[in-house]
């Protein structure tokens, strides 16, 4: 509408996120989101960008890179941007949401800086049973909310929100003071973990390309959330059904002729509800209720990372932790817990965090999958050691067998890690030297011994080690690539892992069989081809 008036950026910038009127511009139109604030589902995160370009924050929420939300933000269309200032707009510099980001330690591989990506080394990632805190992997889709430092964290409030909307405020001093302490042995696994594998053996995948090392293990520290929601006031019908393994089926309705008063006051059945994390920079997901409540589910309001405060970018000063889960469910930076009839409506609980069917393609129906909760099982290897002294490379106990190959080949060590969702432990790892043709059994590495991980279920990761012989040149696959290095032809073979949990879940042979355009869950065997000079 050309008959809009025009605004310099001047004028816009008085309309930051302090004022009564906060604008935004998009390209070169301004736009008042006064009344879009209030019904933003990310809620007044949007305010960051008032006064100035909405751009670089919707290259982060990507989700609204969608011509519906266009047509939200054309209902505030007020106006345009000056010519005067168009061209000298790409030059104003925008305040860099991720200036207060902490350092990282160098040697993380980094996948993306801003929002920060990054995993172990694969060299170091199974190298302690328990991640270092500067170890672990990152995992942030926005930037590091600021919260003051060391004891000012305990000044940091979550809000608790039932679902008849009452709401409770526990700062986390008084969550600290008030409820017991629990210890819990847990991995976090991303969804997206060896998304990389399923790239280069089946086809593309959007996503951060994550090698095997989207996977940690640490010792965390917390409250529990069901006692955090008994305590606030939360009443469900079936709390206690809702804590069974298997639940009865409902039972039948009452005959018409009893007179029976269906009394609109009585609590929702536990079965029905989520619990909604929500954290500082709008990130936010949810769990059903029936896990938040299950006594043998461990899910806690973490404060504590192997013996030390949360690291800022691991969520200081307060994270959920959903062990057995993709860690997608493990908000960081948590400031709201809502329990309601519904699942949380952001991107990440209702589009991202999916899995689809191979067929279907780069447009899956993301409303019928389910949000991914329980991860299932996988492994990878971490590390191989090849010839003279490859058994003694890698310390640690042997292979109980050791039965690959004849006499005169060469020794090797492979190591790596096994896991399983849903407090599933681990039965056994399958190694194959040959490419799957013959397999033998890796040793588990013993962790857990004598109470060394808290928590009711196997919520970390198990090490796993093998010794053996790999095959004989001769049997080995001779690749017709010609060997740059030496000139001469590469003999090849294909190491394998797989990895079977405690309800004979096991891996699938191929990532083709369990493609989606997500790439997520991609827990085919883990291969590793490995070449020689023949
Ligand atoms: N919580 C918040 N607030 N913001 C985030 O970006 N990322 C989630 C989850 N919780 C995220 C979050 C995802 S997808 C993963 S895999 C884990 O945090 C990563 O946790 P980590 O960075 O401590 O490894
Ligand atoms: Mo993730």
């Amino acid at each position: 509408d050309p008959s809009l008036p025009r605004f310099r950026l001047a004028d816009v910038r008085k309309h930051g996120a302090a004022s009564a009127q906060p604008w935004v511009t998009y390209e070169d139109k301004v736009y008042d989101i006064t009344e879009w604030v209030g019904a933003h589902p990310g809620g007044d995160v949007i305010l960051r960008a008032a006064g100035g370009s909405i751009e670089p924050y919707w290259n982060i929420f990507s989700i609204h890179k969608a011509p519906h939300v266009r047509e939200i933000l054309d209902q505030y269309l007020i106006g345009y941007i000056d010519a005067a200032d168009l061209l000298r707009r790409e030059h104003e510099a925008i305040e860099d949401p991720f200036v207060a980001d902490p350092e990282r330690d160098a040697r993380l591989v980094s996948h993306t800086a801003r929002p920060r990506n990054a995993e172990p080394p694969t060299d170091e990632l199974t190298r302690a049973f328990h991640t270092p805190n500067s170890l672990f992997y990152v995992r942030n889709h926005m930037w590091v909310p600021v919260v003051g430092e060391g004891a000012e964290g305990d000044e940091h409030a979550v809000t608790v929100e039932l679902p008849d909307g009452e709401t409770r405020r526990y700062t986390l001093g008084e969550l600290k003071a008030r409820f017991p302490t629990h210890r819990i042995t847990a991995a976090l696994q991303c969804s997206g973990n060896r998304r990389s594998d399923m790239t280069k053996q089946a086809t593309k995948t959007n996503g951060l390309q994550w090698g095997v090392g989207a996977i940690s293990n640490a010792e965390w520290e917390g409250v529990r959330l069901a006692d955090v929601l008994a305590d606030a006031g939360l009443r469900v019908a079936d709390a206690q059904a809702a804590t069974a393994v298997a639940k009865p089926p409902p039972p039948p309705p009452p005959p018409p002729d009893d007179d029976y008063d269906d009394d609109d006051d009585a609590p929702p059945p536990a079965s029905s509800l989520h619990v909604q994390f929500s954290g500082l920079e709008a990130y936010g997901a949810s769990i059903p209720l029936e896990t938040a409540l299950d006594p043998r589910g461990d899910v806690l309001l973490a404060f504590g990372m192997n013996g030390a405060p949360l690291p800022r970018d691991h969520g200081f000063p307060l994270r959920a932790i959903v062990p057995g889960h993709v860690a997608a469910r493990s908000v960081k930076w948590l400031s709201k817990i809502a329990v309601a009839d519904e699942e949380s409506h952001s991107q990440w609980q209702r589009r991202d965090y999916k899995g689809f069917g191979p067929n279907e393609g780069a447009s899956p129906d993301w409303d019928r999958a389910k949000a991914i909760q329980e991860m299932p099982v996988t492994s990878a290897i971490t590390g191989v050691w090849v010839g003279r002294g490859a058994d003694k490379a890698a310390p640690g106990p042997s292979s109980p067998t050791g039965s690959n190959g004849g006499a005169g080949a060469q020794p090797v060590t492979l190591e790596g890690y096994a896991y399983s969702g849903g407090g599933r432990a681990i039965a056994r790892v399958d190694v194959s030297l040959d490419g799957g043709k013959s397999w033998d059994q890796a040793a588990l590495v013993d962790d857990c011994a004598s109470g060394k991980c808290p928590g009711n279920r196997a919520w970390a990761w198990t090490r796993w080690r093998y010794s053996g012989r790999l095959p004989p040149a001769e049997a080995v696959t001779t690749t017709t690539e010609p060997d740059t290095n030496a000139g001469g032809n590469k003999a090849c073979t294909t190491l394998v892992v797989k990895a079977t949990d405690d309800a004979y879940n096991a891996q699938p042979e191929t990532h083709a069989s369990v493609y989606n355009v997500r790439g997520n869950l991609a827990t085919a065997w883990h291969r590793v081809r490995l070449c020689r000079l023949s």
